[in-house]
């Protein structure tokens, strides 16, 4: 395991949109998923960006009556901002508009045409440009208002122009036993049995250039032609790795270990991106994971609801810890969620404040009361502290195998499990009734809890990077690597003043509680 590569990316994002939570989650959890790799020792390469090209960028920069090139310099720089604000560890960040990029999407796509998987044709089709996608005559609808409508909801345009096909109805047998001979490569099995049932009912051939507007990566010796922006896009995930250049330091990157994307974009990830890479004799990634869709106090968010969460004021109000912790706590990874205020406040008054911050301040403000700020060395460990100890050692396999399948619900459920013995530790063994009676046993109390606190923030810090940085000041750790699990700590060590992790807020004070 030790210093295996991991390579995990995120969507990259259309610039045109403002980031919201919906993008937040997805490349946090990415970020939980690094920030745990780095820790358990393995050579991390952990990529998100933004995705510049195509109709729709292009229309919404003439809606601003600006070039496509410096608007996407402006806009791109909000995901940027977004990064920072939620304490990202991205170690780049493309964007498609780069040079390296045109390199990457030339050579795949000549490598696909020396394949014989790419052909001239003539293109007739709808065509939605807020999903970048053509969809078949028989999967849209005509609303009320006579206008025509893809299954997202998107309005659809006929669009008719020659084009550059892919080969794609060739690659349903090779897909299928792709898949077949990959189970792990879709998750979660849900969306994995509607992939399946995609390709077998057929795969038709792709439109992959567009001639009827200019921003996109022009298709190689075929003046008039831009590629189509999905084969660009996903294109990114390769041009990364320093491909086709041999022997960057990040050559060996790919294949991915992991694709995260929203289950919106699902069949480009797990349908066309395969065949294009296996068409170019690339390795497909090794795992692409669907997660599920956010609303917002039940209701689908959207501009014209007025309803968009923007990070940046959750972050405000909550602190960027909470939310971070929120977003992966409150609903199963893989499903749909609801973010509320109620919600939100009630993860961060109860799980953080009372349950976790609680723990680490009665525990730490004791000691500073009581024992002049100096942990005391243990005596003998009885069977409750053996017990809880082994419950806090077993949360690493746990938590490997848990966030490994991406359950980030599951991993700290687990997690939260042993938070709530120790507080029933803490009541039963009661240290201050020790102090009276017999201090080296009160000693060998509180050297549990600190000990079981120094487990519990380092498996917590990719979850909550800051405050858990906080809670290990606290507790004089230096070494916060997952191997140093495996040394329990010292006894009579100073402790600096603690202060407490978590803020509570007052339900009546926010805005409709
Ligand atoms: O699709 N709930 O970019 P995009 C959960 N450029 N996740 C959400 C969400 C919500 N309500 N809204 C957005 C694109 N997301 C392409 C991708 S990749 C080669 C090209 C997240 O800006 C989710 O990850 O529309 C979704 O897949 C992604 O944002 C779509 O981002």
């Amino acid at each position: 395991m030790q210093n295996q590569r991991y390579y995990v990316t995120t969507p990259i994002y259309y610039v045109n949109d403002v980031p919201h939570i919906g993008h937040a989650y997805t490349t946090l959890a990415a970020d939980v998923l690094a920030r745990f790799m780095r820790l358990d020792g393995r050579d991390v390469f952990f990529l998100t960006g933004t995705d510049e090209h195509g109709q729709k960028v292009e229309k919404a920069a003439a809606a601003r009556g600006m070039e496509p090139k410096p608007f996407t310099d402006e806009v791109s720089a909000n995901f940027r901002g977004l990064a920072e604000a939620m304490g990202f560890s991205n170690d780049d960040f493309i964007r498609t508009t780069e040079p390296r990029h045109y390199r990457a999407c030339e050579e795949l796509w000549r490598r696909i045409v020396a394949a014989g998987d790419l052909y001239l044709g003539d293109y007739g089709g709808w065509y939605a440009v807020r999903d970048e996608a053509f969809y078949r005559e028989s999967e849209t609808t005509v609303g009320d208002d006579g206008v025509r409508l893809a299954p997202t909801g998107a309005p659809v345009e006929w669009v008719k122009e020659p084009s550059w096909f892919f080969r794609l109805s060739a690659w349903q047998e090779r897909l299928l036993a792709f898949y077949e001979a990959n189970p792990d490569f879709i998750a979660p099995e849900s969306r994995r049995n509607e992939v399946l049932s995609f390709v077998r009912s057929g795969l038709e051939d792709l439109s992959v250039s567009r001639t009827s507007f200019g921003w996109g990566v022009p298709v190689p010796e075929s003046p008039g032609h831009v590629m189509y922006v999905w084969l660009d896009a996903l294109t990114n995930y390769v041009t990364a790795t320093g491909w086709p250049d041999g022997n960057t330091a990040r050559s060996g990157f790919w294949p991915a270990d992991l694709h995260l994307v929203g289950k919106d974009i699902l069949r480009f990830h797990a349908v066309y991106w395969p065949a294009f890479l296996m068409s170019a004799g690339l390795a497909p990634p090794k795992r692409v994971f669907a997660h599920g869709w956010w609303t917002v106090e039940g209701q689908k968010m959207s501009k014209s609801l007025g309803n968009v969460v923007d990070p940046h004021a959750v972050i405000a109000e909550f602190g960027r810890d909470a939310f971070r912790f929120f977003l992966l706590r409150e609903i199963h990874f893989g499903a749909d969620g609801d973010f509320s205020r109620r919600g939100m406040l009630r993860r961060l008054n109860v799980d953080l404040a009372n349950e976790f911050g609680n723990l680490a301040q009665r525990t730490l403000g004791f000691i500073a009361r009581n024992c002049g700020g100096m942990l005391p060395a243990p005596g003998p460990l009885s069977a409750d502290d053996r017990a809880l100890l082994d419950a806090a050692a077993a949360l690493l396999p746990t938590l490997r195998a848990e966030i490994g399948r991406q359950a980030f619900h599951a991993a700290l459920e687990a997690v939260w499990s042993v938070i709530r013995d120790a507080n029933a530790y803490i009541d039963r063994e009661a240290p201050w009734t020790l102090r009276k009676t017999d201090q080296v046993r009160m000693g060998t109390v509180l050297w549990t809890l600190v000990e079981l606190l120094r487990r519990l923030a380092i498996l917590l810090q990719p979850v909550m990077p800051e405050t858990m940085a906080k809670l290990l000041d606290q507790l004089a750790i230096t070494d916060r690597s997952f191997a140093s699990l495996a040394v329990p700590m010292e006894g009579e060590v100073a402790l600096p003043a603690p202060s407490p992790l978590f803020r509570k807020i007052d339900d009546a004070a926010g805005q409709g509680g």
